[in-house]
């Protein structure tokens, strides 16, 4: 067997994945950036895309000289020769993408960790999420409340609390990144300052239900000033059963049941809702 051209195969795989990686940076994956968080994910992004492309470029090279050298002579019927494996191959396909994975799995974790440290100043926004609207609470704020709308200050980290009323949603605003799940019985959080004045869409990325692609609401990021102004013009506050934990809504659910007015509506299924853990 002839020896291989390693470093000839080294050198077209480097080149390669320098090709790849330039071209799959050209693209704007992203969209436009409105909060502190875009920089480090997008970085992080644009890092995996590089490890992708040299790891592409590794098996499009090996694949080719493949093609290429060992290629089947016209004629030839023959079956091709008993190969036994190679321990040493092997252990090194196995150590090096592991080395690989552990390296993005700790960077994605300090990324992670940077982003959801809390400032002292921080506010608090609750997203109740249900077929197929968003509502918003500002508990700092009377517990005021804002239907298919929400407004926020530029240069203030907010902590969004998710809550869900039937099913899973997903919060998702594009320019700010961070997309969390909205999930029935649990409330989760996403910590995010915005920090470009504009108006954005939040989109629920869970297909929920047959009006998924119309759940949306808009989001105003705005100068403190005028901010206030828009908190101080709402008028009415969370309904109480948006402020129900999943236990006491069942509990409310089968007292209307014995009423004979169940929420038939309300996409709860009490059956499966029985078994949620609150905490
Ligand atoms: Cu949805």
């Amino acid at each position: 067997m002839t020896r291989l051209p390693y470093l000839k195969l080294v050198l077209a795989t480097l080149a390669l994945g320098t090709v790849i990686s330039v071209v799959m940076l050209q693209v704007d994956w992203f969209g436009d950036a409105a909060a502190t968080a875009a920089g480090p994910i997008d970085t992080l992004m644009e890092f995996t895309i590089v490890i992708s492309s040299f790891v592409f470029a590794i098996v499009c090279v090996a694949l080719g000289y493949a093609l290429v050298k060992w290629r089947v002579k016209p004629g030839d019927e023959g079956d091709g020769l008993p190969i036994h494996g190679n321990t040493r191959l092997e252990i090194i396909w196995t150590l090096i993408p592991t080395a690989i994975v552990l390296f993005a799995a700790g960077y994605s974790w300090v990324v992670m960790n940077d982003i959801e440290d809390k400032q002292p100043d921080a506010m608090t926004v609750n997203v109740y999420s249900q077929q197929f609207a968003w509502t918003f609470g500002y508990p700092e704020a009377g517990n005021k409340w804002s239907e298919g709308e929400f407004h926020v200050p530029v240069d203030q980290q907010v902590i969004f609390k998710m809550h869900a009323q039937d099913v899973i949603h997903s919060f998702w605003v594009p320019e700010w990144r961070i997309k969390k799940d909205n999930v029935p019985g649990i409330t989760t959080e996403a910590v995010i300052t915005p920090n470009e004045v504009g108006t954005y869409q939040l989109i629920c990325t869970e297909l929920c239900g047959a009006g998924h692609a119309t759940m949306r609401a808009i989001v105003v990021v705005e100068p403190r000033e005028d901010y206030e102004k828009w908190l101080a013009g709402l008028d009415g506050e969370v309904p109480e059963d948006l402020l129900l934990t999943a236990d006491q809504a069942i509990e409310l659910q089968k007292q209307l049941q014995g009423t004979e007015q169940g929420i038939d509506s309300s996409g709860v299924d009490e059956t499966s809702a029985e078994n949620v853990d609150q905490s």
